[in-house]
């Protein structure tokens, strides 16, 4: 067990914290906090009492946003960082007395680390140092791989970079804070296995390279609890790393899905995809496959380690395009080697091989992750700690 977990005492009352963000701006986008809830599973098997407070759950005002809405309002994130007196912070240290917890945890991924900041100074400001708090997730693990002795600031009293083999368990939803209120569709998102056998320079898999499967029982299990009490109409969103990667595992989990009478989406890297296994996709139940194509420019797929042939990319998708499954093409642009040269051959690969739906992310530089290491590591981390 984690050296930092273990020293908390017995029975203590533990809050789990997922912070604000998509809420700040009105976007609706959200899955209920399944890393918070799989922490909070394998702190109550160590005999704690714990509940998981979701501050991200949108509130009805929340809508769909298009990317230029999101850029647009995104502003009020910002702005909401330097504002002590939003309703949204009240709520979260509200709640959080309450509750009166020995320990309060926190997870963040890199986009959200501000606002967890901001909780546990906030906690620091107003209850004192009696509370311990700790913080995880994927900006921790990032950092610490990068920096080893980076330091969080003193508003935490402990982080901790990683829990293995926590996606093994099944998560208890029930220690969410009224989750008699979420829908099927808000508990769509299962994970069936994790890691990814690639090793792209500009994602975070790094971290948590082997690859861990769980349990089709389990599996079973969470899914027919999400029929039974949450009445499960919507779409299972499979959020694994690399579904289709494992053939076996694959025809286990669609075949699951089939009999339990669910539709379901998910992810795929290109090579892992044959005409067999899209098939079988289709037949089972599958209505959308994601995948990351990354570039139209064989020098940055090159460039990035992505280990996948521009002609591949033909040839398997026009397999997509035949069996007629919608795809969603993930594409990252603005590397900081890429050219204008490379994204006209990107805009040329689109038109080639058509997806039903294009996603075109800016690039992100994530610490932890190879690129990082070599374009920015050397440049002065500036995550800010909101002091008392
Ligand atoms: C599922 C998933 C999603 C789901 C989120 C569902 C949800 N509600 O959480 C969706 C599809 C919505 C999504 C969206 C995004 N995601 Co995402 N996502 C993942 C994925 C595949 C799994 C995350 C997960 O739950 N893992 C299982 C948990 C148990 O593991 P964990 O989070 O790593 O936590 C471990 C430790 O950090 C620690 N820990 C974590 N928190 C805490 C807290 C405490 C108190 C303690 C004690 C320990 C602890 O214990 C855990 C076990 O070791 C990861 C990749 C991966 N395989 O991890 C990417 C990942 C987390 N996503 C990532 C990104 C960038 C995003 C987006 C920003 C993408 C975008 N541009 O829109 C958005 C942001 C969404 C948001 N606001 O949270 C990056 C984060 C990188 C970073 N440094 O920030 C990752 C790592 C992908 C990658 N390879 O680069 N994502």
């Amino acid at each position: 067990m984690n050296r930092a977990l273990q020293s908390l005492k017995p029975n203590s009352r533990i809050l789990l914290v997922e912070p604000p963000f998509y809420r700040f701006f009105g976007y609706e986008r959200w899955h209920y906090p399944i890393t918070l809830t799989l922490v909070g599973t394998y702190l109550e098997q160590q005999g704690h009492f714990v509940r998981i407070f979701d501050a991200d759950k949108p509130t009805p005002d929340c809508r769909s946003l298009t990317r230029l809405e999101v850029m647009d309002n995104y502003p009020q994130y910002e702005a909401a960082l330097s504002d002590r007196e939003h309703p949204i912070w009240e709520e979260t240290l509200r709640v959080i007395k309450e509750f009166n917890p020995d320990v309060v945890g926190l997870t963040s991924i890199t986009a959200k680390i501000d606002s967890a900041n901001i909780i546990a100074a906030m906690i620091r400001r107003e209850l004192g140092r009696d509370i311990i708090i700790m913080l995880g997730g994927a900006h921790v693990q990032g950092m610490l791989t990068m920096h080893p002795e980076y330091d969080f600031g003193d508003v935490y009293d402990f982080v901790v970079p990683r829990i293995p083999e926590i996606i093994r368990l099944r998560p208890n939803k029930k220690l969410i804070m009224q989750h008699e209120t979420y829908s099927a569709a808000n508990f769509s998102g299962i994970m069936t296995s994790t890691g990814c056998p690639n090793t792209c320079t500009f994602c975070c898999h790094s971290f948590e390279k082997s690859l861990v499967y769980r349990n089709i029982n389990d599996i079973r299990m969470e899914l027919e609890e999400i029929k039974d009490r949450y009445n499960g109409a919507a779409p299972i969103y499979i959020m694994d790393d690399c579904f289709f990667s494992n053939t076996k595992h694959f025809r286990s989990v669609s075949a699951l899905l089939n009999e339990l009478q669910f539709q379901f989406t998910a992810g795929s890297r290109i090579m892992a995809l044959t005409p067999e296994k899209i098939e079988l996709f289709a037949q089972q139940g599958g209505i959308k496959l994601l995948v990351g194509v990354e570039s139209g420019s064989q020098r940055i797929l090159d460039k990035v380690e992505k280990r996948l042939r521009i002609e591949e990319i033909i040839s398997r998708t026009r397999w997509l395009n035949k069996a007629g499954i919608p795809w969603s093409a993930f594409f990252v642009v603005g590397f900081p080697f890429e050219t204008i040269d490379d994204l006209k051959r990107t805009e040329e690969l689109i038109q080639k091989i058509r997806p039903s739906f294009v996603s075109m992310n800016r690039f992100t530089p994530y610490p932890g992750t190879q690129i990082y290491k070599e374009y920015f590591a050397h440049k002065t981390c500036s995550s800010k700690i909101y002091s008392n």
